[in-house]
């Protein structure tokens, strides 16, 4: 099967006339907006997420103001905010909240897994392991364009009467049964990505299996490789009870099913009597955690295999223990769908459960710990080059390490009653998710851009966004941990309430201009990012001298990928090897030649 694909494969390059005519001969919409190739579709991925994220972080900004400087109108755009959202500027509860379950949507849903699947996944897997595109191009198609009205439709939902849904990312019911319209966007918009995730995952993993290079062996394959792997069967297992659970949520909010509807609920003093009852909130939060636990490393996985590949090129020595590697990241992958409950602790599911899920959450922090000092081991002895994705990998690793070890306590029972849904709770999986992932994420848009557009990104401006990141990212959460375990909640429209201006909102103020500063730190990204695609420094095939197959491919590679099929001789990483004459040996290349 993988020879016939490779057979086929070749058609598109060599001998295939015929093929090559007839990609030149498309249309422009057929080549890049209802494209079948990877590459386009990797960067329309890439593209959009970021457009998304840099929405997502904008809400942020704005409840920052509110959370810093409670009940004044927000600078500049306040005035621009309907009043669904805000009163005279001033951002109001309803509009807290809906920003608040939007920002969390949007950036994990629409944002960082669309960028380190679909478009670090995309782009980057088929030609690491050799393959002319996808296993099924038009599937891939559709994942994107059935993503692009998900993202769509749940911001449209932002101009309808009464806003957009208001329930936390997590939508927990019966709050969100009964809530505004925004919330029945929010499941459809819901139903949508999970569609578009599931139809990517099958064809990432019939990819990876089926359409390797001839001698690229599982053991052989780079470690971004192997973390697309198990994320995308994370992906095709945990999301489908979740697409049940929105289909039932949306019954019982449009149809008057009850599956999450208890009897004789009263709100504000009012009885529901026009539902039937006899459902169950805790339901909901069973399901939506089934596929939000295992969802966290698909957040984390995809960045681990990013760093990996940077640190291997920048070390210039193999990854320490990659067997390792590999089977903890298949152990994570299997152990993320038992700890699901250390998310309910509090919600007074019995002492024997919630044994069970920390006895499960202490076992899965062992594979994580694995990776890491398998990670840091790497740089051991290592002559380091200190380049901007680099700097960013760098800086992965001990952020990465507070976010995992912050879990702990939140994993142990005892401690999670006092640290449950507070401030604390967020500044744990912000360092994963933000100086985590998001780093990780840069490291791989400046290490791959060169690849994608055969031209480099500015080292100055990429150390001017590298350098204020690192700091203001830490600036911005670091403060969450003390004022989590002083008591501050979390989800709060006004946080005087609470503080009385006390210490811990000072450090509330802090972390407000923090944030500010850091979208700041994000100018000369952009900057770089744009100015670099029109005249950036033009790169030969491999610039980073990399081991990897991707750079066997010119830069950028055409409709197929590469000029001759490659065949693996070795390893992902022969980086050093003794007695050669260069540092790096390409898997393409036999090593004895
Ligand atoms: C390595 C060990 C880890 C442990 C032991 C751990 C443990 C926990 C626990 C027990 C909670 C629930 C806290 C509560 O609500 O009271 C939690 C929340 C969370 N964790 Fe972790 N975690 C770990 C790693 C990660 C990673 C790698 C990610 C993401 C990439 C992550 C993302 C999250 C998120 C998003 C939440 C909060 C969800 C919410 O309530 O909105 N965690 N973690
Ligand atoms: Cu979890």
């Amino acid at each position: 099967m993988a020879a016939n694909a490779h057979a086929s494969a070749a058609g598109h390059s060599h001998g295939g006339h015929h093929h090559d005519h007839h990609e030149h001969d498309l249309p422009f919409w057929r080549k890049y907006i209802f494209s079948i190739d990877h590459k386009v579709i990797g960067v329309q991925y890439t593209v959009t997420a970021l457009v998304f994220l840099f929405f997502g972080f904008s809400l942020m900004m704005a409840m920052r103001w509110q959370l810093a400087y409670p009940g004044q109108p927000i600078p500049i755009i306040g005035k621009f905010l309907s009043t669904a959202i805000a009163d005279n500027g001033v951002l109001s509860g309803d509009g807290y909240n809906a920003f608040g379950a939007m920002h969390g949507t949007i950036m994990v849903f629409l944002a960082i897994v669309p960028l380190g699947v679909g478009g670090f996944g995309n782009y980057v897997l088929p030609l690491q392991i050799g393959a002319p595109d996808m296993a099924f191009p038009r599937l891939n198609m559709a994942s994107y364009w059935v993503y692009l009205p998900g993202g769509i439709i749940m911001l449209a939902s932002f101009f309808m009467k009464g806003g957009a849904a208001a329930n936390g990312w997590t939508s927990y019911a019966p709050l969100s049964v009964i809530a505004i319209n925004g919330q029945t966007v929010w499941l459809l918009g819901m139903v949508f990505l999970i569609t578009s995730s599931l139809l990517g995952s099958v064809n990432f993993i019939v990819t990876t299996v089926q359409l390797r290079a001839k001698g690229l062996s599982f053991m052989r394959l780079p470690f971004f490789v192997w973390a697309q792997l198990v994320t995308s069967f994370l992906l095709l297992l945990a999301f489908p009870p979740l697409e049940a659970a929105a289909v039932m949520q949306l019954m019982d909010r449009v149809a008057g099913t009850s599956f999450f509807m208890p009897e004789g609920l009263v709100v504000s003093g009012v009885v529901q009597n026009q539902i039937a009852g006899g459902g169950s909130p805790l339901l909901w939060q069973h399901l939506f955690w089934f596929l939000a636990h295992p969802e966290v490393y698909v957040l984390i996985l995809p960045a681990l295999g990013i760093v990996s590949e940077v640190i291997a090129n920048n070390t210039r020595k193999p990854l320490w223990g990659y067997r390792s590697l590999v089977y903890s990241a298949l152990f994570l992958g299997f152990m993320s769908f038992i700890v699901w409950a250390h998310h309910m602790f509090m919600t007074g599911m019995g002492t024997t459960l919630s044994t069970f899920f920390q006895a499960t959450t202490m076992i899965i922090s062992v594979p994580s710990v694995v990776i890491l000092t398998c990670l840091i081991l790497s740089l051991y002895g290592a002559a380091i080059r200190f380049t901007v994705p680099m700097l960013f990998a760098l800086a992965f690793l001990p952020m990465f390490a507070i976010g995992g070890l912050t879990g702990l306590p939140l994993g142990l029972t005892a401690s999670d009653i006092h640290l449950h849904d507070t401030y604390y709770v967020i500044g744990h999986f912000h360092y994963v998710v933000a100086p985590g992932t998001i780093f990780a994420m840069f490291a791989g848009i400046y290490y791959w851009f060169p690849k994608v557009t055969g031209r480099r990104m500015n080292e100055f401006l990429g150390k001017l966004h590298f350098w204020p990141s690192f700091l203001f990212m830490n600036v911005v959460f670091m403060p969450m941990f003390f004022q989590g375990m002083a008591g501050l909640l979390r989800r709060q429209y006004d946080q005087t309430e609470q503080l009385h201006g006390s210490l811990a909102h000072g450090l509330t103020t802090m972390s407000s201009w923090g944030a500010w500063m850091l979208g700041l730190a994000q100018l000369p990204f952009i900057i770089n990012f744009f100015w670099s695609i029109v005249a950036g420094k033009k790169v030969g095939a491999n610039p980073w001298e990399a081991t990897t197959l991707e750079w066997a491919a010119p830069s950028p590679p055409p409709h197929g990928n590469f000029e001759a099929v490659p065949v693996v001789h070795c390893g992902p990483y022969e980086y050093s090897v003794p007695g050669k004459k260069t540092d790096y040996c390409p898997q393409h290349v036999a090593l004895e030649a």
